[in-house]
C-alpha cells in the first residue's frame, strides 16, 4: 500500500456479532434472544444448528484478542447481546453478562485496539419480542435505556457505538419476510412500524450518547450497482439510482435519508403513504435526525449495470463461469468505489465499510495451514477499490473486515465461512488464513 493511504484517524479492524460467535447461549445468567429461539423452533437454519457453541469466543475471547493484535488491527467492531446484559430486555442487569464486555473492552484499549460496539446485531431479548419487539413504539425508550447502561458501564474504553446493524435485515427479513427472527410475515407495508420505530430508538439513543460525548452511526448494507462503461454520464446516474432505489425497502435511502436528511424519501410517501400516516406521529422525524457521525454499510458484491436492447439500463447478465462466493454472490468488487462515491454525494458525511469479505469452500491444508486464495484476491481488488476512493477524495473513516472469525452464518449454520481466521467448531482452535496474513502485511506498510 502507498504510504499516505488514508487519514491519521482511519480505522482498520476486524468484525464479529455477539450470536456468530460467543455461544455461551445459558451462561452466567443470559437471558434468552429471539435467535436462540428461532433456531430452536424453525427447520430454516442449515443442519438445525444454533448459536450454542458458535465459536465459543465467550469463554474463548483472549485468544481474540490475540488474533486482533497479530493482524496489528487498529480497531475491533464486537456487538453486545442485549439478553447477555440485560435478561428480560429491560430492569435487571446481569452483572456476569456486563463484566464480560467490560473485560473485554478493557483488554482490548490496554492492547491498542478501539473497541467499536455494535448495540444491536440482531439478538433482541426475547421477553421484549413478547410485548411485540420492535413493532411496539415503546421500542425507542427500552433500546435507549439498554444504550445508556452499555455507555455507563463501558466508560472512557468506548467511545464510537453503532446503533443497528442492517435495518434491511432487522425489518425486511425479521418482520417483513418473516425468514429471520422473529419470523413476522408482515409484508413491506406492515413492517414498517418495525422500520420506524427502530429508527426512533436510534434517534433518541444517538442523542444521548452523543450528549456523553461518544460517537455514533446506524449500518446498512449495500450491494454495489456501477457503470458498465464509466465514461457514459447517464449510466453512471443510472447507478446511482439503483443505489438509492426505494425498492431495496428499508434499507440504505430509507435509513440514511431520516437520519442524515431528516425525512423518508419522496418515493417512500408515494408508496407507503397509509402506512406513514398511520406510523409517523408529529415530532418523530426531529427525533431521528441528527447526532449521527458516520455512514456505514456492509458490503460484500457488486452487479455492472448496462443498457439493455430497449434502451433501459438494467443489471449486466454474468458470462459463464464467473467467480462465485460460496453464498452465491458474484464475487465483483467494482460497484465499491462507486458506492463510497454515491454515499458521500447524497450524505456528505464520513464513511466506514463496517463489514466486507467472502464466504470460500476453505480446506485446512495438509501442511497445517488454511490457504483461502480467492479471498486473497477478493481483498486484493478491495484495497484497490479502496484506493481509488482515496485519491477520488472520498472521506473514507474506516474498514472492517467481515469476519475474524469463521462463524454461525444465520439461516447458513456452520456451513458458510467468512472469516480471515479457521474455526474448528469441534476444538474451537483458531487458524489465521493466508488471507490474514496478506491483510497483516498490507495494512502494516500504511504507517
Ligand atoms: C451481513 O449481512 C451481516 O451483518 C453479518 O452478520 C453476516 O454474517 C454477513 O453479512 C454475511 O452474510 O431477506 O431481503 O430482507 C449481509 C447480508 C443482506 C443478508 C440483507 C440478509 C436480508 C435481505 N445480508 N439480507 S431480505
Amino acid at each position: 500500500m502507498r504510504e499516505n493511504l488514508f487519514s491519521e484517524d482511519f480505522m482498520f479492524g476486524a468484525a464479529t456479532a455477539a450470536f456468530q460467535i460467543e455461544g455461551g447461549a445459558n451462561a452466567d445468567g443470559k437471558g434468552l434472544s429471539v435467535w436462540d429461539v428461532f433456531c430452536r423452533h424453525t427447520d430454516t437454519v442449515f443442519n438445525g444448528a444454533d448459536g450454542s457453541g458458535a465459536c465459543n469466543s465467550y469463554e474463548l475471547w483472549q485468544q481474540d484478542v490475540a488474533l486482533l493484535k497479530g493482524l496489528g488491527a487498529d480497531a475491533y467492531r464486537f456487538s453486545i447481546s442485549w439478553p447477555r446484559v440485560l435478561p428480560e430486555g429491560t430492569g435487571r442487569v446481569n452483572r456476569k453478562g456486563m463484566d464480560y464486555y467490560k473485560r473485554l473492552a478493557a483488554t482490548l484499549r490496554d492492547n491498542g485496539i478501539e473497541p467499536c460496539v455494535t448495540l444491536y446485531h440482531w439478538d433482541l431479548p426475547y421477553e421484549l419480542s413478547l410485548k411485540g419487539g420492535l413493532m411496539n413504539r415503546d421500542f425507542a425508550a427500552w433500546f435507549t435505556d439498554y444504550a445508556a447502561l452499555v455507555a455507563k458501564e463501558l466508560g472512557s474504553d468506548v467511545n464510537l457505538y453503532f446503533t443497528f446493524n442492517e435495518p434491511l435485515s432487522v425489518v425486511g427479513a425479521g418482520y417483513g419476510l418473516g425468514t429471520f427472527a422473529p419470523g413476522c410475515k408482515f409484508g413491506n407495508g406492515g413492517s414498517f412500524p418495525a422500520l420506524h420505530n427502530l429508527l426512533l430508538a436510534h434517534g433518541d439513543s444517538a442523542r444521548y450518547l452523543h450528549a456523553q460525548g461518544k460517537r455514533t452511526a446506524i449500518v446498512n448494507c449495500g450491494d454495489a450497482p456501477y457503470p458498465a462503461d464509466e465514461n457514459d454520464s447517464a449510466l453512471i446516474e443510472k447507478a446511482r439510482e439503483k443505489t438509492f432505489a426505494c425498492d431495496y425497502v428499508w434499507n440504505c435511502v430509507n435509513v440514511f435519508d431520516p437520519v442524515f436528511l431528516g425525512d423518508y424519501p419522496k418515493e417512500f410517501y408515494e408508496r407507503f403513504a397509509w402506512e406513514a400516516e398511520h406510523t409517523i406521529r408529529d415530532g418523530d422525524m426531529k427525533r431521528i435526525r441528527g447526532n449521527t457521525d458516520y455512514c456505514c454499510m456492509n458490503h460484500y458484491s457488486g452487479f455492472p449495470v448496462g443498457w439493455n436492447e430497449r434502451g433501459e439500463a438494467e443489471e449486466v447478465r454474468r458470462p459463464q463461469g464467473y467467480p462465485m462466493m460460496q453464498t452465491g454472490w458474484a464475487m465483483d468488487t467494482n460497484g465499491l468505489f462507486w458506492l463510497l462515491k454515491f454515499l458521500q454525494e447524497r450524505y456528505r458525511k464520513p464513511i466506514m465499510i463496517t463489514e466486507n469479505g467472502m464466504a470460500c469452500h476453505d480446506v485446512p491444508s495438509a501442511d497445517g495451514g488454511v490457504h483461502d486464495e480467492p479471498r486473497v484476491e477478493y481483498f486484493r481488488r478491495i484495497l484497490h477499490e479502496l484506493h481509488r476512493a482515496e485519491a477520488a477524495g472520498i472521506d473514507l473513516r474506516g474498514y472492517f473486515v467481515w469476519s475474524l472469525l469463521d462463524n454461525f452464518e444465520w439461516l447458513s449454520g456452520y456451513s458458510q465461512r467468512f472469516g480471515i481466521t479457521y474455526v474448528d467448531y469441534k476444538t474451537f482452535a483458531r487458524t489465521p488464513k493466508s488471507s490474514y496474513y496478506y491483510l497483516r502485511d498490507m495494512f502494516a506498510q500504511r504507517k
